[in-house]
C-alpha cells in the first residue's frame, strides 16, 4: 500500500460521471431521441444503470487505514488527547471531536408513519408494448429491465417495533426508469381508512400510542384508535381487511399490493383511462394466526425482515407480477361507488386485472440507512404516461410526501441521496440548500436566458416532457364529496361474504381482541353498533365475545365526521340496500397453493432418529425448493439409529414452532422416548397443530403426537394418503405417499378448519346461545356478475 498518493488529479479523477447522457444542448433537439420517442435502453447501458450509479458511491473499509473525515490517517484511536495520563481531555482533539459529534447526529427523526421498514432492489420488466393505454417508457418494451427499489414496511409502530404487529403493510416501489422516477407508494390492502386527506393526521393521531402514556406500541388495540373509529362510518370497509388475516402477512413475499387509489393511464395520443394498479405475488398470499404473530413478535420481532433477507440471500427471488384494472373514461360513472373514493374497490369480478408484467427483488442492500432508511417515496413522483386523479386523499398525499421529507431528510436536496437520485439526466435550475452535491457550472441559474442559450430547456410531449391530461373542471369551490362517498356499509359487507368460514372466525376473533382491549363501554357498544350495520351475524358474534346480551342500538347520526355548518341529516352514512354479492378474488383462501418453495419445515428430532425416514423427508423438501431445519433439544450434531451424523439447526431453546410453516417428526425409539420427555418439544407439536400447520409423523414419531392432547384427537388420514386436516400419520417409515402428501400439506399452508373443529383458536360456531339479532338481511350471498 502506497503511503504517500499522488493527489495531483485525484479529485477531479474521483468525480463520478454520472451525468452525461443529455448535457444541456442549445438547440431544440430532444438529448436522447430514443426518449423522444418514449422507449428506452440504449444497448450501450449497464444491465442494471441504478446498480451502475450506486457503485459510484460504494465504501469498503477492508484492507484499508483507519482515517478521519478529513482523509487524515488515525494513529491511536484508543485514547483521547490529554494534558498528562491523569490530566482534563484538551479541546485540541480534532480526531475525538469530529468522531463524537458525528455520533451524536446520527440519527434522523423516523417517519411519522410507516416508520418500521425493510427494503430490497430489483428489476421490473413489462410482458409486452402497452402503448395502446400508456405513453410511459418503461411499459413499452419487453427487453427493457427497469431498476427498482421496494420497502415494506408496517404504518403505526416505531422503527424498532415488531414486523407481525396487526397492521396495514406499506408496499412502496421505486422504479429508475429511464424518464425518470415513477413511484408506486401503495398498501397491502386496495383501499384506506379515509376518504380525505384532511382527516390524515387525526386518523393517525388516534391509532399511535396514546399521548399521555405512550402505550401501545404498534397497536391499534386501543380507546382513541376504535373512539376514531365508531365515530368514522366510512372506515368500515378498511376496518375489516384490517381486522383480517391480512394483517398479519406469512411473509413480504406473500401479499398483495395496491396503489389503493384510482390514476390514470394516458397514451401518446392524449387518450385517458382510469387505472387501478396492483401486484400479485407468484408464492400465493398467506398468513398467520393471530395467536402465532403474537409470539413471533416476541420470539423474533424482525422475523418478515429476516425473511425478506433470507430469501433474496439464498436466491430464492421474491417476484409479483404487476396488475391493472383498466376503465375507459366513458365508464366513470357506471359503477355503485365513485371511482375517486379510496374506501371503494372495483372488484375484480366487473373488472378482471390484466397482469402486464413481473417484479423481482434480487439484491439485498449494502447499508440499511443509507438505502432503506433514506429512501423517498412520493406519489407525485410519476413520468409521463401516468397521471392523478381527483381522489382527495391522492390529492392531500400530493403535497405531505415532500414536505414529511424535507423534515425527515432536512432539505431540499433529498433527491440527490445516491437512492434517491434517478438514472435519467438532472438538468434545472433549483440551486443550493443543505448539503447540496451537485456542483452545478455556469452563469446561468434561471430561464429563460439567453447568455445559456435558453438551456435548460423545456421538453415537447413529444421528447418525453411531462404533460397534466387536460382533465375539463367545473363547479364552486366547496368543501364536500359526492354523494356516492356516503355509502359506507356495501364493499364491507361485500369483503365479509367473499371471505371463507374460517377467514370470517378471525375477523370476528380480531374484533373480540381489539374491542376487548378497549376500556370504555361506549366505544365498543359503538362499534358493535357500527358492525351490525355491515352484518348483523358479524355483530352478533362479535357481541357475543363481548359479553352484551344484545346489539347495542345505534345512536344516530353514524356519521360524526360533519362540517361546523353541515347539515347530519344530508350527510348521514348510506347502505345500498341491495344484497352485496361475493367477490372471491377477496378471499385469500382461493390464493396460489401449488407451491412449496421457500417455506420452512421443522424436523424435530433426538438422538436415534430414523436416519433414512429423516433424510427422504428432508431431500424431498429440499428438491421442492424448501427448507427441513433440523430442531433438537441441544446444538451441535444428532447421531442416528444407524450412527449417521447431522448438524442440528436450532435447539428448541433457540428456535420456537411459530417461526415454521410445518413440521416432521420422524420415527427412532431413542429419539422419540427422549422428545416426549421435553416439554419444550411437546408445545412445539401443539403449538403446530393449534396454528393448524401442516403435520407429519413416521413410525415412533406418530407416539410424539399423541403425547400431545388434542393432537390426535381425530386424524383423518393415515398412511400418507392426505388429510383433509392437515396432519399425516404411519405407522410406518416415511414413504413415497406420505412424502407426497406432506408436500401437498405444505403447498396448502394451513389448514384452518382444524379451529374450527377443535375449537383451538377459532371462533365458536351456532352451538353457543346468542342474543337474538334485530338486523340480520345481509346473508344472501351471490357472485358479482363480470
Ligand atoms: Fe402515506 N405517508 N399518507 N399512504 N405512505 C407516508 O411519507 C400520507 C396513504 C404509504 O416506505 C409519509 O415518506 C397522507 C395511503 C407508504 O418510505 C407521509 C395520507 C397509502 C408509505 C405520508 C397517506 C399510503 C407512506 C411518511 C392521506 C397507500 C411509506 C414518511 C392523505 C396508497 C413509504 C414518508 C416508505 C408514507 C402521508 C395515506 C402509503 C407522512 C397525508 C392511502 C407505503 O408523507
Amino acid at each position: 500500500m502506497k503511503f504517500h498518493k499522488d493527489r495531483g488529479n485525484a479529485k477531479e479523477a474521483a468525480r463520478p460521471d454520472r451525468r452525461s447522457i443529455a448535457s444541456a444542448n442549445s438547440e431544440s433537439q430532444p438529448a436522447n431521441p430514443e426518449l423522444a420517442a418514449g422507449r428506452s435502453a440504449s444497448p450501450s447501458r449497464p444491465s442494471n444503470p441504478k446498480a451502475a450509479d450506486l457503485s459510484t458511491v460504494k465504501e469498503d473499509g477492508a484492507g484499508q487505514i483507519l482515517t478521519t473525515n478529513q482523509g487524515t490517517r488515525v494513529n491511536d484511536n484508543q485514547n483521547t488527547l490529554k494534558a498528562g495520563e491523569r490530566g482534563p481531555s484538551l479541546l485540541e482533539d480534532f480526531h475525538f471531536r469530529e468522531k463524537l459529534t458525528h455520533f451524536d447526529h446520527e440519527r434522523i427523526p423516523e417517519r411519522i408513519v410507516h416508520a418500521r421498514g425493510s427494503g430490497a432492489h430489483g428489476f421490473f420488466q413489462v410482458y409486452e408494448n402497452l402503448s395502446r393505454y400508456t405513453r410511459a417508457g418503461f411499459l413499452q418494451d419487453p427487453n427493457v429491465r427497469t431498476p427498482v427499489f421496494v420497502r415494506f414496511s408496517t404504518v403505526a409502530g416505531s422503527r424498532g417495533s415488531t414486523d407481525l404487529a396487526r397492521d396495514v403493510r406499506g408496499f412502496a416501489v421505486k422504479f429508475y426508469t429511464e424518464e425518470g422516477i415513477f413511484d408506486l407508494v401503495g398498501n397491502n390492502m386496495p383501499v384506506f381508512f379515509i376518504q380525505d386527506a384532511i382527516k390524515f393526521p387525526d386518523l393517525v393521531h388516534a391509532v399511535k400510542p396514546e399521548p399521555d402514556h405512550e402505550m401501545p406500541q404498534a397497536a391499534s388495540a386501543h380507546d382513541t384508535f376504535w373512539d376514531f373509529i365508531s365515530l368514522m362510518p366510512e372506515s368500515m370497509h378498511m376496518i375489516l381487511w384490517v381486522m383480517s388475516d391480512r394483517a398479519i402477512p406469512r411473509s413480504f413475499r406473500m401479499m398483495e399490493g395496491f396503489g389503493v387509489h384510482t390514476f390514470r393511464f394516458v397514451t401518446e395520443a392524449g387518450k385517458s383511462r382510469f387505472v387501478k394498479f396492483h401486484w400479485k405475488p407468484l408464492l400465493g398470499v398467506h398468513s398467520v394466526a393471530w395467536d402465532e404473530a403474537q409470539k413471533i413478535s416476541g420470539k423474533d420481532p424482525d422475523f418478515l425482515r429476516r425473511d425478506l433477507w433470507d430469501a433474496i440471500e439464498s436466491g430464492n427471488h421474491p417476484e409479483w407480477e404487476l396488475g391493472v384494472q383498466v376503465v375507459e373514461d366513458e365508464r366513470e360513472h357506471d359503477f355503485d361507488f365513485d371511482l375517486l373514493d379510496p374506501t371503494k374497490l372495483i372488484p375484480e369480478e366487473l373488472v378482471p386485472v390484466e397482469r402486464i408484467g413481473r417484479l423481482t427483488l434480487n439484491r439485498n442492500p449494502d447499508n440499511f440507512f443509507a438505502e432503506t432508511e433514506q429512501v423517498a417515496f412520493h406519489p407525485g413522483h410519476v413520468v409521463p404516461g401516468i397521471d392523478f386523479t381527483n381522489d382527495p386523499l391522492l390529492q392531500g398525499r400530493l403535497f405531505s410526501y415532500t414536505d414529511t421529507q424535507l423534515k425527515r431528510l432536512g432539505g431540499p436536496n433529498f433527491h440527490e441521496i445516491p437512492i434517491n437520485r434517478p438514472i435519467a439526466p438532472v438538468h434545472n435550475n433549483q440551486r443550493d440548500g443543505h448539503m447540496r452535491q451537485t456542483i452545478n457550472r455556469g452563469k446561468v441559474s434561471y430561464e429563460p436566458n439567453s447568455i445559456g442559450g435558453g438551456c435548460p430547456m423545456q421538453a415537447r410531449t413529444a421528447m418525453a416532457g411531462f404533460a397534466t391530461f387536460p382533465e375539463p373542471l367545473e363547479g364552486a369551490k366547496v368543501r364536500a364529496r359526492s354523494e356516492k362517498f356516503f355509502e359506507h356499509f356495501s364493499q364491507a359487507a361485500l369483503f365479509f361474504h367473499s371471505q371463507s368460514p374460517p377467514e370470517q372466525d378471525h375477523i370476528v376473533e380480531a374484533l373480540r381482541f381489539e374491542l376487548g382491549k378497549v376500556e370504555r363501554l361506549p366505544i365498543r357498544q359503538r362499534m358493535v353498533a357500527m358492525l351490525n350495520r355491515v352484518d348483523g351475524d358479524l355483530a352478533g358474534r362479535v357481541a357475543e365475545g363481548l359479553g352484551f346480551h344484545e346489539i347495542p342500538v345505534l345512536e344516530l347520526p353514524i356519521n360524526r365526521s360533519i362540517p361546523g355548518d353541515g347539515d347530519p341529516a344530508r350527510l348521514e352514512s348510506q347502505r345500498n340496500e341491495r344484497a352485496p354479492g361475493e367477490s372471491p378474488a377477496l378471499s385469500m383462501a382461493n390464493t396460489v397453493k401449488g407451491t412449496v418453495a421457500t417455506r420452512q419445515i421443522a424436523i424435530l428430532a433426538a438422538d436415534g432418529f430414523d436416519t433414512a425416514s429423516l433424510q427422504r423427508v428432508k431431500d424431498a423438501l429440499e428438491q421442492a425448493g424448501a427448507s427441513g431445519r433440523i430442531v433438537a433439544p441441544r446444538l451441535g450434531v444428532l447421531r442416528g439409529q444407524d450412527g449417521a451424523e447431522l448438524p442440528i439447526d436450532f435447539s428448541l431453546l433457540t428456535t420456537s414452532s411459530v417461526l415454521f410453516d410445518a413440521l416432521y417428526v420422524p420415527g427412532g425409539s431413542q429419539s422419540v422416548a427422549a422428545l416426549v420427555n421435553e416439554r419444550d418439544a411437546v408445545e412445539f407439536v401443539i403449538e403446530a397443530y393449534r396454528h393448524c400447520k401442516p403435520i407429519a409423523a413416521t413410525s415412533d414419531g406418530v407416539e410424539l403426537l399423541r403425547a400431545c392432547p388434542g393432537v390426535l384427537g381425530a386424524p383423518s388420514g393415515t398412511d400418507g394418503n392426505g388429510s383433509a386436516d392437515g396432519v399425516l400419520v404411519s405407522e410406518a417409515p416415511a414413504s413415497a405417499a406420505l412424502v407426497q402428501g406432506f408436500l401437498d400439506a405444505v403447498a396448502q399452508h394451513r389448514f384452518w378448519n382444524r379451529a374450527r373443529k377443535n375449537r383451538l383458536g377459532g371462533a365458536d360456531d351456532e352451538t353457543r346461545g346468542r342474543a337474538p339479532l334485530p338486523d340480520r338481511g345481509w346473508n344472501g350471498g351471490r357472485h358479482l356478475q363480470p
